[in-house]
């Protein structure tokens, strides 16, 4: 049993540790890292986590961690992923927002099938927007299934080795290392059946056989500017469950995202340093919806409706 004193001092420890973290995001502390030492659910005390956490901060930036790691992880690789590998690296490094992007943005911008004409107003910007039925005339709506993307990949070697090496697969919170292991998968787990673990994945997709044999099912979507720049590569994320965990993306432009099966709920949030000035925001995209995020400065996570299978196509542009 915790008791009153104990609680108190607790809170104490809660109030120091939130202004040391508006201190120390100027050099960097992972978002999952706060949250954790301030879960009181979390085994560990508050005051042991923030110690691990200024110590850790304390090594990396003493020996100049951060710069020689981030060089070699991220710009040695050569490939900008949707999410660093090196996650913890890349939150340490990241720009400090100035938070105009969230001020005063309690909804998203929600707009019916818009056209180019209609969505010019928004585009590039850093507000979420949701399209209403943007994309229900595409045939991927009745085309795209779990056993599209499998037929899609199977016998193809160079396509799967094209994910590992040139795109992403991020497996969130299920127990898969490869989209061959999600396409390997017993036929109840595929449907989710009671007993089998929920999973849910996403991966990079830009060998271009995959690509021109996807968008044979999509075009462009129709609203977004005439010369905007797209990308050589589209994200399929599809699952169950608990979704996408909530992460920042690492990308060059704006995302947009067509819900194709399933209703799923968006869990967006500004960067800490922001969170005192904006607002926490949630809201379900149906299948036909197109989202559109700046993914780069809004935290997001996903979760799909309990008993549904959700599939998604993502991409950017700017
Ligand atoms: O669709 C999802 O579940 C997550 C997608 C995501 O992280 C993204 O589009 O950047
Ligand atoms: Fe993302």
């Amino acid at each position: 049993m915790v008791n009153s004193e104990t609680e108190a001092n607790e809170k104490i420890l809660e109030q120091k540790f939130l202004e040391l973290n508006k201190i120390y995001l100027k050099n960097g502390v992972p978002l999952e890292a706060l949250e954790k030492a301030i879960n009181k659910s979390n085994k560990h005390s508050t005051g042991f986590i923030i110690s691990i956490i200024l110590l850790l901060f304390a090594v990396i930036y003493e020996f100049d961690i951060i710069n020689f790691v981030s060089y070699l992880l991220v710009y040695g690789k050569g490939v900008r992923c949707i999410v660093p590998n090196n996650y913890f690296v890349w939150e340490a490094t990241r720009q400090i927002s100035d938070c105009s992007f969230c001020l005063n943005v309690t909804e998203p911008i929600i707009l019916n099938n818009a056209t180019k004409e209609e969505f010019q107003p928004y585009a590039y910007s850093s507000k979420p927007i949701l399209i209403k039925n943007a994309f229900i005339h595409w045939p991927a709506m009745k085309i795209f299934n779990f056993e599209f993307f499998r037929d899609l990949y199977s016998n193809n070697e160079e396509a799967y080795k094209s994910v590992d090496d040139e795109c992403q697969f991020l497996h969130f919170k299920s127990d898969f290392t490869s989209l061959r292991d999600v396409f390997n998968m017993d036929e109840n787990r595929i449907l989710n059946k009671p007993g089998y673990k929920s999973w849910y994945v996403g991966w990079g997709n830009c060998h271009p056989d995959i690509l021109e044999r996807m968008r044979h099912y999509y075009p462009k979507p129709h609203f977004l500017p005439e010369d905007c720049e797209m990308p050589s590569k589209e994200y399929v994320f599809m699952g169950y469950g608990a979704g996408a965990t909530m992460h920042l993306d690492f990308i060059n432009r704006l995302m947009w995202q067509a819900q194709i099966q399933g209703t799923k709920t968006w869990n967006i949030r500004p960067a800490p340093e922001c969170e005192e000035v904006c607002s926490k925001l949630s809201f379900i995209v149906e299948p036909g919806d197109a989202i559109l995020l700046d993914t780069r400065v809004w935290y997001h996570g996903t979760t799909i409706t309990p008993g549904e299978f959700s599939l998604s196509i993502q991409s950017e542009y700017g």
